[in-house]
């Protein structure tokens, strides 16, 4: 048993350790190359809203600024997220004015909206596309202050 544990140095076995050696070093040399941008001078990744078919995935979203929400639609119709200034209780009552933003997505699509002009505040947010408001297809838009 002992035996299989001595070390035995053959000319393969420098051979090996040589290319570890020299993959270590060439990984050392590109983690020290400094030409990419600091973590932090990145902007921040969109928030993640899942449209589904008469529903948000969250249904309420809490977030601060500055922000940008990404929609996923992952159902088989189209949806809009839409944020109003004011809340509505049915279609009828959503007019153009109203809208501060919206994204609209086919099914399978993502878009992504910037929404840095918002106020902290609370917000509704509706599917602007027909019927879906009364089936349901609403939501909530928090944003907290900084
Ligand atoms: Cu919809």
């Amino acid at each position: 048993m002992s035996a299989r544990c001595t070390p035995i140095r053959s000319a393969h076995d420098r051979w090996v350790a040589t290319r570890v050696l020299l993959v270590a070093v060439l990984l050392a040399g590109c983690g020290s190359s400094g030409s990419s941008p600091a973590a932090t001078d990145r902007p921040a990744p969109p928030v993640v809203v899942v449209a589904d078919d008469y529903s948000y995935r969250p249904a309420t979203l809490s977030t601060t600024l500055p922000v940008s929400v990404r929609v996923d639609n992952a159902g088989t119709l189209a949806h809009t997220w839409t944020v109003v200034s004011t809340p509505i209780e049915r279609e009828l009552d959503l007019v153009p004015g109203l809208v501060i933003a919206e994204a609209t997505t086919e099914p399978g699509q993502s878009a992504t909206i910037d929404l840095a002009g918002l106020a902290p505040g609370t917000y509704q947010v509706v599917c602007a596309i027909p019927g879906h408001i009364s089936a349901g297809m609403v939501g909530e838009l928090v944003i907290r202050g900084s």
